[in-house]
């Protein structure tokens, strides 16, 4: 038998397989066995790539299981992908504005939440979007909440999954950037927001402090934001910081289960380097060990509500050294360099990965507890942190490869690490408290080769108390040769795996031609069967998901001249905007009213006014206001972005400025 003939001998038993459930409940349609795997051939598929196929088409109207929320990186943003099409479904615009959704262009909500979220910043500036933070009930996703962080700006931004839009971007004091430090707590009482780069928190009046007073005056935070329950927004009155020291804090984690009110933080360069003369990459390496720091945050909580605390920049503060006293901080060796902290299902075990480490080490939290209990300690750190000694309270270390990164878990007591250096992902079995007994404890299962540099990677529900297993998305920097040339700046490439057997293999690849995602949670999509798709009449401000004072019905257009200005109550309808002629005298300030006063699910308008630089997105239900000052004198033809109609073109109008 030929080559050729073989694979199309394979692809053929594959399809006639898996045809012979699908086609004996449904019939083949016009085409059977045969000629699928001639398809398969003259495509050059081989039987397992045909069988991918088959189990990640999507057909046309069908739905995906699993949603990807996965962070924009420098985009700024959120992406919603479908999983296992792999297609994206949207890009939720947090830190950078974007003029489909007309966020940061216009619409008072949307300026409010970017102008006002730092001070001095331009609402239409950027972020550096890391790590989603699904909103939890006992450990699990419950669709309602989505946060993000900014990296480059130290701060948290929140998003409603009500109607997959952002209501508020916090700019977290005593913070400059931050990184890995955002999860949920296992209720959503707090989410949690920490330091990377430390920042000056005791500096002279104008808050500075030369890096000759690195361990001084420079300091890390551990931020707990208190999460209002009805709206999602944090608060951050009730919120509370611990002081930490001048470490970069890198990645965390909240404890569940056993290990419920614990968070765990690893972080790097305990060496303090601050380049230089030591430049950073040789000056941060040279201890054998980092710390994982572990927080108790309800004890903190505790002893924040005892008053025991500073106002440090109007956030209640935890000092480092309240922090000792109260036993809230102590260290656990880290192999050097750290990068992932990941908390199994059950909350036991703690894996920790270090890029310079082929080992994931794996920490238990009830030797943790035991080890602070007895005081068990391996000396303190130059700030006086207890450190609990290291033998201690690991558990078991698994050798995987190289430049392990970030771990996810299945349901069936494996885990899955990223080796960023080996592009590869790994899974391994973990021990008695995930089910895990004997010889088939702490052990590689397998490794499959992943293209290229794999950063985080994802299984379904992987950082919760019940992970499903199903699929992995390996979130790749690199896609080198995967796709079609398109220049010099090159998409990253998410892999889905198949984790449904023991030997894991690649199902799809998707180019992210967008920023670059960091990590990604991976949800089941009927979490969000209650979203809404329109809004409820008969006009609704997307900021406080309630009736706007400015909403109108159809008939109650009018324009009023106020004290404050010119107000305009408008409707959007297919197709014509009422009214359609705005009279505005120069220098007069506008208030447009816009509420679409459609009750159809998709009929979106937009409105945009050329010259004076305004889009906005009005989805059904929705009412924004659009304010101006009218500086420029002129005629101009407002109209509707949004192709909403066959007489979608005819949808426009005039704002007629007069001298
Ligand atoms: S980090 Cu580890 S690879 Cu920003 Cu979570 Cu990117
Ligand atoms: Cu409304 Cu186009």
């Amino acid at each position: 038998m030929s080559g050729s003939s073989k694979i199309a001998l394979g692809v053929a038993l594959v399809i006639g397989l898996v045809l012979g459930v699908v086609g004996g409940r449904v019939g083949f349609g016009s085409t059977g066995t045969a000629s699928l795997s001639r398809i398969a051939e003259d495509r050059g598929l081989d039987g397992n790539e045909a069988e991918a196929a088959l189990l990640t088409y999507t057909a046309p109207g069908a739905h995906d299981e699993y949603y990807l929320m996965a962070s924009g990186g420098h985009s700024g943003q959120i992406h919603v992908v479908g999983v296992p099409s792999m297609r994206l479904l949207k890009t939720i615009p947090v830190f950078t504005a974007d003029s489909w959704s007309g966020y940061g262009f216009g619409a008072d909500w949307s300026e409010e939440i970017l102008g006002s979220s730092a001070e001095g910043k331009d609402p239409t500036s950027w972020g550096d979007s890391h790590h989603p933070a699904l909103s939890e009930t006992d450990g699990d996703y419950d669709g309602r909440f989505v946060y993000i962080n900014d990296r480059a700006h130290g701060r948290l931004g929140f998003v409603d999954l009500r109607d997959f839009k952002t209501k508020q971007i916090l700019d977290i004091p005593n913070l400059q950037t931050s990184h890995g430090g955002v999860f949920a707590t296992p209720n959503t009482e707090y989410v949690h927001i920490s330091s990377m780069t430390p920042e000056v928190l005791w500096g002279d009046e104008d808050g500075y402090a030369p890096l000759e007073d690195y361990e001084t005056a420079y300091r890390g935070v551990s931020t707990f934001v208190s999460i209002d329950q009805e709206t999602g927004r944090g608060d951050l009155s009730k919120s509370f910081q611990i002081e930490l020291p001048p470490y970069d804090q890198d990645l965390a984690d909240s404890g569940k289960l056993v290990s419920d009110g614990y968070a765990f933080i690893n972080s790097y360069n305990t060496e303090m380097a601050w380049g230089g003369e030591v430049p950073l990459e040789s000056g941060s390496i040279t201890n054998d060990y980092d710390f994982m720091h572990v927080i108790n945050w309800r004890k903190a909580a505790e002893v924040v509500e005892a008053g025991d605390y500073e106002m440090v920049n109007g956030m209640r503060m935890i000092r480092l050294q309240t922090a000792i006293d109260e036993g809230l901080l102590h260290f656990v060796p880290e192999p050097r360099n750290p990068h992932g902290v990941d908390v199994s299902p059950s909350g036991e075990y703690l894996t920790v990965s270090g890029k310079l480490d082929p080992n994931a080490s794996v920490y238990s939290i009830t030797k943790i507890k035991q080890a602070i209990e007895d005081e068990d300690f391996d000396g303190h750190d130059p700030f006086g942190v207890p450190i609990l000694e290291f033998e201690s309270v690991l558990e078991a270390q698994v050798e995987l490869g190289g430049g392990p990164l970030h771990t996810q878990y299945d349901g069936d007591g494996h885990a899955y690490t990223s080796l960023f250096v080996e592009s590869a992902v790994a899974k391994w079995a973990l021990g008695p408290a995930e089910g895990k007994e004997g010889d088939d404890a702490w052990k590689l299962v397998d490794k499959i080769p992943i293209h290229y540099n794999v950063g985080h990677l994802v299984t379904a529900h992987g950082d919760t108390v019940s992970p499903h297993g199903k699929y992995a998305v390996s979130l790749n920097k690199w896609s080198v040769d995967r796709f079609p040339k398109v220049g010099t700046l090159l998409p990253q490439n998410f892999q889905l795996l198949d984790l449904n057997s023991e030997k894991m293999r690649i199902l799809a690849d998707m180019p992210i031609g967008f920023g670059e995602p960091h990590y990604v949670q991976m949800v089941k999509a009927d979490l969000f069967a209650d979203s809404w798709q329109t809004y409820p009449e008969p006009g609704t401000d997307p900021l406080t998901m309630t009736t706007s004072d400015h909403a109108i019905t159809s008939g109650e257009e009018r324009i009023e001249r106020e004290d404050d200005g010119l107000h305009v109550y408008m409707s959007a309808q297919r197709s014509h905007f009422t009214p359609d002629i705005v009279r505005a005298k120069k220098g007069e300030q506008v208030f447009i009213h816009l509420t679409n006063v459609e009750t159809a699910l998709d009929a979106t308008h937009g409105f945009a006014i050329p010259g004076y630089d305004k889009q906005v997105s009005i989805d059904p239900g929705e009412t924004v206001t659009i304010e101006f000052t009218a500086e420029k004198t002129g005629s101009f033809a407002f109209y509707c972005t949004e192709f909403c109609s066959a007489l979608h073109l005819e949808m426009q109008g005039w704002l007629l400025v007069e001298p």
